[in-house]
């Protein structure tokens, strides 16, 4: 019997946690593994964590990905992502603050990927054009654009996996008169360096992470006033003068932001912190999940087996408190029902699986503290059925909740804080000096810092 095919549609953190997921079977003696070909639109590994200048178009005319913006510092804490089986002992050799930059970040997801390994298994610049399935012979046909080579290629499969991140693709709201705003208006997407905003005032329409941090770097590199508009709820911290928050905009006119509560301002630019769209080009209506960005996405058993085909596993989904545990978690779980050594139930039953975890979903009041605890236990429900090694939920979920109460406390002062691992117990060091004074997030200069060692009665 031929080997089984399985198509891995992105090569971020979610489709090399899916990767890695094959080959610790591999590696752990399993025969007849199936043949995995993952495509990837950019031409290296990371996903989301690969910082490009770049906005709008890439090299090859495609959509760029990446939304990730210079100075971006980690936005909870390192030891809520720990792996169990890679800590930040083994990776850096000593103890590092709690929220490294990106690239510091991305060092360590990275150090735990033999890129040779998994290299082999992704082609690059191969963005997916197409996907089809067919009933007759149960088979995926993927269609892609090999920039390499410059020629389309198909090949059929028995699995997808679509691990193509949800945090790429803009949702762009229009408010009356922007079309006549003199300066820049952007999405998040396109941010890229505080220091554009240096002496100017800036407008952020959005009352989430993006505004939150954005507003926070852009206070860090200068910019002269910043104003936050949200349509639900303000994001509530105890902000430093110059940075305010505002109920929505009504209108603009001219330069002139015009907001519910009667009040204007003029502003330099206006940048739209407001979410992306969940958008898979390549799929068709048929399969292709639709939902928004929330921490059960409907149609998904167990958060990844596609409700209406489940040959078809999505991966990074939710929206996030736990991020690359999470997703090795699901990796591990779709892997096993690929093998087929985790049974899928019938429909009915799937069904009947998503409906609890639905109506808790729905039932959730909001707070972060009943999100992070459900977050937490389907990350449990999944632990049990594979054999991912064992690690402490729910004593990083307690972090998690600590880190809030740190934001509340100080917003921006919180990636001052220091906790201990869960695995190793290693207390993180301090950082020198606060944050809104390092200014240099590289890798080499945050290494070089003088880290101070916080002692623990
Ligand atoms: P992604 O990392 O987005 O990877 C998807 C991959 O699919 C990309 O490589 C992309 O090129 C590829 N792809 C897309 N379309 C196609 C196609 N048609 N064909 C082939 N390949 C395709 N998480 C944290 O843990 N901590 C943080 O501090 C943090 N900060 C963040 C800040 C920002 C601004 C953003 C946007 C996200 C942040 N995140 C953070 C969340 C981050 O998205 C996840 O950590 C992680 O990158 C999700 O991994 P993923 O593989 O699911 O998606
Ligand atoms: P989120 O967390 O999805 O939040 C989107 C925000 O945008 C949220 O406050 C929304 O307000 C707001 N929004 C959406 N549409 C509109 C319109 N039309 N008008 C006004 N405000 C709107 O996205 P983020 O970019 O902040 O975060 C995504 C990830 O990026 C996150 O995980 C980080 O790791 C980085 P609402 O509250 O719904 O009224």
């Amino acid at each position: 019997m031929l080997n089984k095919k399985i198509a891995i549609l992105g090569a971020g953190p979610s489709g090399l946690a899916q990767i890695r997921a094959f080959e610790a079977a591999r590696l752990a003696g399993k025969k007849n593994l199936p043949e995995i070909i993952c495509y990837e639109k950019q031409a290296d590994l990371g996903g989301m964590w690969n910082y490009t200048w770049r906005t709008g178009l890439d090299k090859n005319g495609e959509p760029v990905h990446g939304s990730m913006y210079r100075y971006l510092w980690s936005n909870g804490p390192k030891e809520c992502l720990e792996f169990a089986d890679y800590t930040f002992d083994e990776h850096f050799g000593r103890a590092i603050p709690s929220y490294p930059p990106r690239a510091v970040l991305k060092d360590y997801i990275m150090g735990r990927i033999d890129e040779e390994a998994v290299s082999k298994y992704i082609r690059f610049e191969c963005p997916v054009r197409w996907v089809e399935y067919d009933k007759e012979s149960e088979l995926f046909t993927v269609t892609v654009m090999n920039h390499k080579t410059g020629q389309q290629e198909t090949d059929t499969f028995d699995y997808v996996v679509v691990a193509t991140g949800h945090f790429s693709t803009p949702n762009m709201p229009y408010f009356k008169g922007l079309e006549n705003f003199p300066g820049r208006v952007l999405h998040a997407h396109d941010f890229r360096d505080a220091l554009e905003f240096k002496d100017k005032d800036v407008l952020m329409i959005g009352s989430s992470y993006s505004a939150e941090d954005i507003a926070s770097q852009c206070y860090k590199y200068g910019a002269k006033s910043i104003t936050i508009s949200y349509r639900s709820q303000p994001i509530g911290y105890e902000w430093p003068e110059g940075i305010e928050e505002r109920p929505l905009v009504t209108h603009f006119e001219g330069n002139t932001a015009h907001f519910s509560d009667g009040t204007s301002k003029a502003y330099d630019g206006v940048m739209m912190c407001t979410g992306y769209l969940f958008h898979f080009p390549f799929l068709p209506d048929d399969l292709r999940l639709q939902t928004h960005n929330c921490l059960y996405p409907e149609h998904l058993y167990k958060g990844i087996v596609f409700q209406q085909n489940p040959k078809l596993i999505y991966l990074g989904m939710h929206d996030q408190y736990f991020t690359f545990n999470k997703l090795d978690l699901q990796a591990w779980y779709a892997r096993d029902i690929m093998l087929g050594d985790i049974e899928l139930p019938n429909a009915e039953e799937r069904l009947a699986d998503m409906k609890v975890w639905q109506d808790r979903h729905q039932a959730l009041d909001g707070s972060d503290d009943q999100n992070i605890e459900f977050q937490g236990d389907y990350m449990l429900d999944l632990l049990a059925a594979t054999d991912y090694p064992e690690f402490p939920i729910k004593k990083q979920g307690e972090l998690f909740k600590q880190w809030l109460r740190d934001k509340d406390e100080d917003i921006m002062g919180f990636r001052e804080r220091t906790y201990a691992s869960t695995i190793t117990n290693t207390m993180a060091t301090e950082l020198p000096k606060p944050w809104l004074e390092i200014k240099d997030d590289s890798l080499e200069s945050f290494m070089s810092l003088d880290f101070v060692e916080v002692t623990v009665d």
